[in-house]
């Protein structure tokens, strides 16, 4: 199976009642806590279904937008890497996040200068890891020092990485892609069209579900967003195996799929 969608454990972060405060482009109102809860529930048990190993965090009231766990590290095989996230609220969560990560992971990293006032930033929601690279998004979140830094601690891991562009007013890389298999993405055409995705195959989301398209490919399965009936029969028809969830208080603060869990594979280096 390939180390790019092949997964043994997550890790995820319990919402907060704070999510109210969470961080939003635009303001469509509030998650509503209890609905938010059980939509967390429903993305555990389909993590679980795609054959992963889950845990969940207790939530941090702290950090309104903690249960976006993704942000603040990445993971390749048994090495988890501590980012900066790029929004001066969500600075904390990576020291918050650290002493689990070093529980679960052979090995630890830091993004060099990660503790520094003006270091380097990177989200998580920028990275695309594919089979062949690791694609970041430069963008309000993730800037170019961070992508250097981060490109030189892939680099030791065996892997590429390439600094690509976010398009303007979208807030990470991976809000408009998403991995479907090792050499398939499903994006949305706008980032397509900027050419990034040149040596892969891509399937379009189509117009007007664009916001499907920050779906997670999970060993077999596929987990997208409920509300684009047009994407699931694309993907149900291309042979994915789909699974589709409730994101609409998530969605609310500009969560999507992946930003809810880290996901990683134990059994290889
Ligand atoms: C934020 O603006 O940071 C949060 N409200 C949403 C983060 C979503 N993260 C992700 O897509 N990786």
């Amino acid at each position: 199976m390939p180390r790019s969608y092949s997964f043994t454990h997550t890790l995820s972060r319990a919402p907060a009642p704070s999510i109210t405060d969470g961080l939003r482009a635009d303001d469509v109102g509030d998650p509503e806590f209890e609905t938010l809860l059980f939509h967390h529930a429903a993305y555990i048990s389909a993590l679980e279904e795609a054959g992963c190993e889950t845990r969940v965090l207790p939530a941090l009231e702290h950090f309104p937008d903690s249960v976006f766990i993704e942000d603040a590290a990445l993971c390749l095989g048994s090495t988890a890497i501590a980012l900066r996230p790029g929004a001066p609220s969500r600075f904390g969560e990576t020291a918050a996040l650290r002493p689990d990560l070093q529980r679960i992971f052979d090995t630890v990293i830091d993004l060099p200068g990660a503790s520094m006032e003006d270091g380097a930033l990177v989200d998580g929601g920028d990275i695309l890891v594919t089979e062949t690279e690791v694609l970041v998004g430069l963008s309000e979140r993730t800037d170019q020092a961070g992508f250097d830094a981060l490109s030189e601690i892939v680099k030791d891991l065996g892997y590429q990485a390439r600094a690509v562009h976010t398009p303007k007013g979208v807030l990470h890389f991976k809000s408009d892609c998403g991995l479907l298999d090792d050499e398939t993405i499903f994006s949305t055409q706008a980032l397509a069209a900027s050419g990034c995705f040149e040596t892969y195959r891509v399937l379009d989301a189509p117009v007007g579900e664009e916001r499907a398209a920050n779906l997670i490919r999970v060993n077999d399965h596929v987990l997208i967003s409920d509300g684009y009936p047009r994407t699931a029969d694309l993907l149900t028809g291309a042979g994915y195996t789909v699974i589709t969830l409730p994101n609409s208080e998530a969605a609310k603060v500009d969560g999507g799929l992946s930003c809810m869990s880290l996901r990683f594979n134990l059994d290889t280096p």
